[in-house]
């Protein structure tokens, strides 16, 4: 788990061995501190190199080894041995120094690294703070302000930076194990107290009191709730506060509540759940490792409305050559604008040029005929897309994949109109697409392994996190949305404000409740929707709007402001008030409580108190029976595809783990049990009734959320 060479007669060389990123298990700690003895004992040797196997320095504590009993020497003393060690030590980073990686770094007296290495100390994205000394000791050596900035974020800094910072003292383009041998040679003799970082002065800017005032502010602002980020700046406090032995005193007392809390152990499912989404199946027993996709040189796009533009900037930005699509003169022209401007913004944030000659333009179908791929992103019109589709499949090379944009239209419809339906699959993006960082791969019964292989490498190469999903109404995302978005109606109707039901949500950890979300999507889309569907229309009978549609309860709320032209932020009057159209400062509306108050009286309500549980249990609990209900499908393989789906794609907060791992942590028997309290209250709503896994999982004693899938797999087989 470490090897020890002795290189050019003096030089100690330890090599951290544990793939695939040299994590600091208990094998390598132990390996690191037996080394270490030997390196200080063998009088030959007079300074020592870590260095890690393969080109990696060291991806910091193992993430595994979390869950379970610690075993192995613990990481903070094996790092002040480093530090108090009468040789000198030197880290040669390569790749990555992250984490504990870093931390056992900043124990060394000197560190050198590779011109392409990264290093950082994410712990806070995991749910903790740099606890094996890094919060003390990173302040110490790139003062506060720098050390906060990382810390908090837990962002990844390039070499460069590092250097910059005094993170490190040196980077290399050569070989950085031989350069750190060579620099260790030269430092073997130089004294090292002023090289132990535990000893250095915290130094801080006059106005520190002010500086972490601000910080403090600006964490609790974005942190939606979790407990992590507040942590971290409490401890660099600690660093500037405090002498050495005291912060880390105050480091070990803040690590172990975080630790132990349940933010952390959403955070760390959270990082295996998104790796492990990579790992698709799909119910013919096609996988990721047995389906080979192809490469694709050229993509297009057709229809360039706001998502066919962020689609085409993401490509564009990728390195893919796009042809994009628009037949309407003004639009075409319009969008040439938009996408010339983002592609410009974008390129100056990342400090390169803007991929402008990436993209051709067209208003002909015609001019997609050579792409290996192309993805339609016209309207959401079932009519429209099958055109699409039939004309495609008419120009296109009969090996092009053809792909849509639907945000929950049935694929399999789409494929139906082409020569090659196993080709066609769902590419649904999340606005803006250029952005947000999810993509759901949808496949329809006849999509083929190899073109839910290409959409799944095309969109890891536009750095998206893609889900491969089923085909159904909505796919797992929108589907899951409508229960959610119908409770909340639900209680306006019964007593709730708008206000007040996003103020829960928000405080749960959603950046936006559920009604500013819908006025900044826009009301009139899932208006639109619910028309097509026959729903959004008033009762023939009696001209006015029932409250009960297709034989379950319905609410004609959105519905009644659309009619009224309240589309949201776009026309500056939806559930809230804006200052003018376009605004997004929403303020709570007089007259939609008016409207409300009327509303219920029409149709003989009576308002009644509701609180923050039922708001939470029935909007949450609702969308969730769902998920259950898409496991039970087959339309997600498992828990950590829907997880996946809502943190990335619907703002879920992430130390909650989504919404199937935070069902898990309430208890699935209380979920239940609140499901079946709510479905007796109101047995017009189906999505209340708890579903046939839900009641399975709960009868096989709510394993915990890994074994799952072998309930899943039962359910499955016996439906
Ligand atoms: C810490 O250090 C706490 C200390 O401060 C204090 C302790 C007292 N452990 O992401 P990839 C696995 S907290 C275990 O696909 P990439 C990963 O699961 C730690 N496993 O590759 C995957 O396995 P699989 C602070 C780990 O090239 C495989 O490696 N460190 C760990 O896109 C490849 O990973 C971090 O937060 C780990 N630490 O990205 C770093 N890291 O193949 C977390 C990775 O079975 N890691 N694995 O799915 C990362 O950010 C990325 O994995 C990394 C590589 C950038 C390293």
């Amino acid at each position: 788990m470490a090897q020890y060479t002795r290189v050019s007669g003096s030089v100690g060389l330890i090599t951290l061995q544990s793939p695939p990123v040299n994590a600091l298990s208990a094998a390598v700690r132990q390996g690191i501190v037996d080394l270490m003895q030997r390196a200080l004992s063998e009088p030959e040797v007079k300074s020592v190199v870590i260095c890690g196997q393969n080109g990696i320095f060291c991806g910091g504590a193992d993430i595994k080894e979390f869950g379970g009993q610690m075993s192995g020497p613990p990481l903070i003393p094996m790092i002040h041995a480093i530090e108090a060690a009468s040789k000198p030590v030197v880290a040669a980073i390569e790749g990555i120094a992250l984490g504990g990686g870093l931390e056992l770094a900043l124990g060394c007296h000197y560190r050198i690294a590779h011109s392409k290495a990264r290093v950082g100390l994410p712990e806070v994205t995991l749910g903790l703070l740099p606890g094996a000394g890094g919060s003390q000791r990173l302040p110490r050596l790139i003062g506060v302000p720098a050390a906060l900035d990382l810390i908090t974020t837990g962002r990844h800094v390039t070499a460069a930076e590092a250097l910059k910072f005094g993170l490190v003292d040196q980077i290399t383009d050569h070989n950085t194990v031989n350069v750190a041998v060579k620099f260790a040679q030269r430092v073997a003799d130089q004294p090292l107290d002023a090289r132990r970082i535990s000893t250095y002065p915290c130094l801080c800017p006059s106005d520190v009191a002010v500086l972490f005032e601000e910080v403090m502010q600006r964490v609790r602002r974005t942190a939606r709730g979790a407990i992590a980020p507040i942590a971290c700046v409490q401890a660099v406090r600690a660093a500037a506060t405090l002498p050495y032995n005291q912060g880390m005193e105050r480091e070990r007392e803040l690590m172990a509540t975080l630790f132990t809390s349940g933010q952390a152990r959403a955070l760390q499912y959270f990082f295996f759940a998104q790796r492990a989404v990579g790992r698709w199946s799909m119910p013919s027993g096609a996988r990721w490792d047995t389906s080979k996709p192809r490469p694709v040189h050229k993509a297009a796009v057709i229809g360039l409305g706001t998502m066919g533009r962020g689609i085409t900037v993401a490509l564009a930005q990728a390195g893919f050559s796009v042809v994009a699509v628009e037949t309407q003169e003004k639009q075409l022209m319009e969008a040439k604008q938009k996408i010339s401007g983002m592609l410009e913004r974008g390129a100056k944030r990342r400090g390169v040029a803007p991929a402008l000659d990436k993209i051709n333009y067209g208003r002909n179908i015609q001019s997609v005929a050579d792409a290996d791929l192309v993805i339609e992103a016209v309207f959401e019109d079932m009519a429209l897309k099958k055109k699409v589709f039939q004309q495609l499949s008419a120009v296109c090379k009969p090996s092009t994949f053809l792909c849509s944009n639907t945000s929950g239209l049935d694929i399999d419809q789409l494929a139906c109109q082409t020569r090659n339906p196993e080709l066609v699959v769902g590419m649904h993006f999340f606005a803006p697409a250029h952005v947000m960082k999810l993509l759901e791969v949808v496949y329809g019964p006849k999509s083929s392994p190899l073109a839910v292989a290409t959409a799944m490498q095309l969109g890891k190469k536009i750095g998206k996190v893609s889900v491969a999903v089923g085909n159904c109404r909505g796919f797992v995302g929108n589907r899951m949305l409508k229960p959610y978005l119908e409770q909340a109606l639900f209680l306006l109707e019964e007593g709730a404000t708008p206000e007040f039901v996003d103020q829960v949500l928000e405080e749960f950890g959603f950046a936006m409740g559920v009604f500013r979300m819908s006025d900044l999507s826009g009301l009139d889309v899932g208006w639109k929707v619910r028309m097509a569907d026959g729903l959004a229309m008033p009762d023939p009978t009696t001209g006015q709007p029932t409250r009960l549609r297709q034989g379950r309860r319905y609410s004609p709320l959105g519905d009644l402001l659309c009619e009224q032209g309240r589309f949201g932020q776009k026309t500056g009057r939806g559930w809230y008030q804006y200052d003018k159209p376009g605004s997004q400062v929403a303020k709570p509306d007089p007259w939609l409580h008016s409207f409300l108050d009327e509303y219920r009286a029409r149709h003989a309500l009576v308002a009644h108190r509701i609180d923050h549980q039922e708001v939470l249990e029935r909007c949450l609990y609702s969308m969730i029976n769902e998920g259950f209900r898409i496991l039970e499908d087959g339309i997600a393989a498992g828990p950590e595809d829907i997880d996946v789906i809502y943190v990335f794609g619907y703002s879920w907060p992430r130390h909650r783990g989504g919404p199937m791992f935070y069902a898990a942590t309430v208890g699935l028997n209380k979920v239940l049990e609140r499901l079946e309290h709510y479905y007796q209250a109101h047995p017009d709503v189906p999505s209340l009734q708890p579903c046939h896994l839900l009641r399975k999982l709960v009868a096989s004693g709510s394993p915990p959320i890994q074994k799952w899938r072998e309930v899943i797999k039962k359910v499955r087989s016996q439906l």
